[in-house]
């Protein structure tokens, strides 16, 4: 089975989505999600002239050999664009095995382990009553598990969650919106959004919590403790982790769970951390580090090590990339959790998906392959805008980590 011809697909139908299609000569087709928030033409770009070119005629059956081509054969190893891209080609290519199998691409990668995969949701507030009504809402919609992310008094965002622009520029694009923070005012405030949801809902309910890489480590220790007595079912990226030794020094001080790894490209940006058992979860995601093949080494290597899986599944990543980690999630031994932020119905129908959650639990659904499709006619329709995710500054105009 030859490949005949890709195809990458941009489409904005609310968010940017990059989307790849491999088609090959038996008419079997697969897709695969090279989305990378607020730089999609760079991978976009990356594919069309420099992965497309070198695929074409080749076997789609020799997914190892051509995910080590694009990768060693590259020669610039890793990196958030070329791990994108390769992880697009990655997915459409098991797509297209599973497809010519006859079989729901969990089948392929060993069979279900579980029933159906745990996930979590999000809910947030400006303040910590609005933030409890939500996440009470959540709770009573069936979410087994919830982020909670609260707004800080002297703040003026909730942050991490935002998607706004700077509103449109004269040629109608946009540019990053600015966020302020202060690690003062935020530290001794969330213990408190934790002390009165546990108040509220009592302790049967997973509570998550993401920092979004601001802290320092002994900051983020300090947080770690002060949350122990609300039996967090994580701390998200405590600290910044270009640096793992960052993580030795949060674990050394605090049992409350660690999750990081959404930035991830590579099982190489996760190995000490995994290795030293320095987190619990590992949040690398299909179409950010390398695809089912990636993850699917680093899985099993976190597996030897406790540590158990937790991907990144927010809206900028497209419903492609929540099939192809349902069905990963659907097999892994150390599965631990997915996040689901769930999509608008426009996206959704750009994306027929057949993976479904219901009452805190996705299933991947059985047909032939990962389960999600793109309507190329609806997609363009939906041209590409550009946007970007916020930056941050500290308070006296500082770049901070967003
Ligand atoms: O900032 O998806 O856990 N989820 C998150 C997200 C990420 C965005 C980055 O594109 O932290 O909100
Ligand atoms: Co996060």
């Amino acid at each position: 089975m030859k490949i005949k011809d890709i195809r990458v697909i941009v489409t904005s139908p609310g968010q940017n989505f990059v989307t790849v299609k491999i088609i090959t000569d038996e008419g079997i087709y697969g897709v695969g999600d090279a989305t990378l928030n607020g730089r999609e033409l760079a991978v976009a770009t990356y594919l069309e002239k420099h992965v497309v070119p070198c695929l074409l005629g080749r076997d789609a059956s020799r997914i190892e050999d051509i995910w080590q081509y694009l990768y060693r054969g590259g020669y610039w190893r890793r990196g958030p664009v070329t791990m994108a891209a390769i992880s697009a080609i990655d997915m459409a290519l098991w797509d297209i095995k599973a497809k010519a199998c006859n079989m729901p691409l969990y089948q392929l990668l060993g069979g279900a382990s579980r029933e159906k995969i745990m996930i979590y949701t999000h809910a947030h507030g400006s303040t910590i009553e609005e933030t409890v009504e939500a996440v009470v809402q959540k709770k009573e919609e069936g979410f087994q598990a919830i982020r909670v992310q609260c707004g800080v008094p002297g703040l003026d965002r909730i942050y991490g969650i935002s998607k706004l622009n700077s509103g449109p520029r004269p040629d109608g694009g946009f540019l990053p919106d600015e966020d302020i923070w202060s690690t003062e005012k935020y530290l001794p405030f969330i213990p408190k959004v934790f002390e009165r949801l546990r108040d509220v809902l009592g302790w049967d309910t997973h509570l998550l919590h993401d920092a979004h890489h601001r802290l320092s480590p002994i900051e983020a220790a300090r947080l770690g403790k002060d949350l122990e007595p609300y039996r967090l079912f994580w701390l998200e990226d405590a600290v910044a982790a270009e640096d793992q030794e960052n993580f030795r020094h949060v674990r050394n001080h605090t049992t409350t769970p660690l999750a990081v790894g959404e930035v991830f490209n590579s099982i190489w940006d996760a190995r000490d951390l995994i290795r030293e058992q320095l987190i619990d979860y590992i949040r690398t995601t299909s179409c950010h580090a390398g695809g089912v093949t990636g993850l699917r080494r680093i899985f099993d290597y976190a597996a030897m090590h406790n540590v158990k899986t937790g991907c990144h599944g927010p809206g900028d990543v497209s419903p492609i990339t929540m099939g192809v980690n349902t069905h990963l999630g659907l097999w892994v031994p150390n599965y631990g959790i997915q996040e689901f932020a769930d999509y608008c119905p426009q996206v959704m129908d750009v994306f027929p998906s057949t993976w479904t959650h219901n009452k805190g639990f996705m299933h991947p659904g059985d047909v032939p392959g990962h389960g999600v499709d793109i309507d190329e006619e609806l997609a363009a329709r939906f041209p590409y805008e550009r946007a970007y995710l916020p930056v941050n500054r500290l308070e006296d105009g500082t770049l901070w980590h967003w």
